[in-house]
């Protein structure tokens, strides 16, 4: 390796020792004739003196530069590291320097913590928008969300699904299909692996998940829709009814935070973010809670689905009442879903479904299944779907199909609430909306 310590891990017990270490140049501050270089790598910053020489050697050196440094580690001053505790407790006093590789000037977007550069303009120049910490804890919190998630199913003892995202259709109600040409026939980018699931819980695997890109051409300009995302989707076989699938994310939630308070402590702290493990997700019923939102002056018609400002409201009402930050809202209107969600005997103008909010942010659908042919015949026939051009899907219902059901999650959306993020684009790397497909 170039380097033989990173910024970040050096300390006072390093004092004494001659390192290397290779960053990017954050800041050159030339004192008269001696310098000081703040060096930066993806674990900190660390402060490296420079002498008349070197100073000499490094003063037209450009910012954002990949800059090597051999020296000797130096405890700093009691007084220098009050005033700088950003860069610690020790100084490097370096004896050899080096430009790896010269940044070009200017420098497209602000490459420091307090930015004006608009959230375009950073996103067309992403990796240099990552040189901020800030954007940095973002993704090492969204990896650590998407770790723990695979630990959780694994534990679980769900199987693990790939499956395909060139598709022939799409089951999802109401979301757009990306039609391309494919070999002279057109395909679908997959809108959800919900066949798919389906399928692989029919199979005798019972229990399986997918985390995996999903395309919606929506034609939506949001601050929490994508055209294409990541979903965490899981299915179970041999469920009683939708609580049981209720139970398990609640089980993942607690899961989630509390590994995510543990593991990411630093981060959470530098972004100001205190996670709250709810003790119980409350279950409330949108029937219930249509009349209530009504004595607050907004109306939601009874076959229709809530909106971004009813979630809104109902995340406030759940937050004030129960202490939480997430709830589920069950019995959505038949009208509203699709055609493969179960209704229950009695009422057949509502599903088994739910959505889970967090913050008054819907990040999951789910729901138990029609698993009995004829009925799902009946539920397609209702919604002027051709079931016998889904002839594989309709297959799977055929040979024993075990009651089931299951949830579709966002990951961008489950880091863009747990992060506080005004918009879904903060939480992707590279975010695809109508308007943008590069970088
Ligand atoms: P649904 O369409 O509600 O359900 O999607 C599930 C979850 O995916 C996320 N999501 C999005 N995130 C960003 N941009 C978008 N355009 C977008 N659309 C959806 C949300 C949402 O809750 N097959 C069902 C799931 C199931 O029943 O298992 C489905 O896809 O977090």
């Amino acid at each position: 390796m170039l380097r033989t310590h990173t910024c970040g891990e050096l300390r006072e017990s390093d004092a004494g020792k001659t390192i290397t270490l290779c960053g990017w140049l954050d800041t050159l501050r030339v004192a008269g004739k001696i310098s000081f270089m703040l060096l930066r790598d993806r674990n900190g910053i660390t402060q490296v003196f420079l002498d008349k020489a070197l100073t000499e050697q490094a003063q037209h050196w450009k910012k954002e530069s990949v800059v090597l440094v051999e020296g000797l580690v130096n405890k700093r001053p009691e007084n220098q590291v009050k005033k700088e505790m950003a860069t610690g407790a020790i100084e490097l006093g370096a004896t050899r320097i080096e430009l790896v590789n010269a940044a070009e000037t200017p420098l497209p977007i602000e490459v420091q913590e307090e930015t004006t550069t608009q959230i375009d303009k950073r996103l067309d120049y992403r990796f240099l928008d990552m040189r901020r910490d800030k954007v940095k804890n973002i993704f090492k919190i969204r990896s650590k969300i998407y770790s723990t998630t695979v630990q959780f199913f694994d534990q679980e003892e769900f199987v693990a699904i790939q499956t395909p995202k060139l598709t022939a259709s799409g089951v999802e109600s109401g979301a757009e299909e990306f039609k391309i040409p494919y070999f002279g026939k057109m395909a679908s980018l997959a809108q959800s692996p919900q066949v798919y699931k389906q399928m692989f819980v029919v199979s005798g695997l019972e229990k399986v998940y997918e985390i995996a890109p999903i395309f919606r051409a929506e034609k939506s300009h949001t601050t929490r829709h994508l055209t294409e995302f990541i979903g965490i989707d899981f299915e179970m076989g041999f469920i009683k009814d939708e609580q049981d699938v209720m139970d398990l994310i609640e089980k993942y939630v607690k899961f989630l935070l509390t590994h995510m308070k543990e593991s990411c402590k630093a981060e959470l702290t530098e972004l100001g973010v205190t996670i709250e493990v709810p003790k119980e997700i409350p279950r409330l019923s949108l029937i219930e809670m249509r009349k209530w939102l009504k004595e607050k002056g907004k109306i939601i018609p009874e076959d229709e689905d809530l909106d971004a400002e009813g979630e809104k409201l109902i995340g406030e009402y759940v937050k004030e009442r129960y202490n939480s930050d997430f709830v589920f809202m069950l019995d959505y209107p038949w009208a509203k879903r699709p055609f493969y969600h179960m209704r229950p005997d009695n009422n057949k103008n509502i599903t088994k479904s739910f959505d889970l909010l967090y913050k008054g942010v819907e990040i999951g659908t789910g729901a138990q299944r029609e698993h009995r042919l004829d009925v799902l015949e009946v539920q397609c026939a209702e919604k002027d779907i051709d079931f016998k051009k889904m002839a594989f899907y309709r297959d799977i219902f055929r040979y024993g199909c075990p009651p089931h059901g299951g949830v579709g999650l966002g990951l961008d959306r489950i880091t863009q609430q747990m992060l506080n993020l005004e918009n879904v684009r903060e939480a992707i790397l590279l975010p695809r909306d109508p308007e943008r497909l590069t970088p």
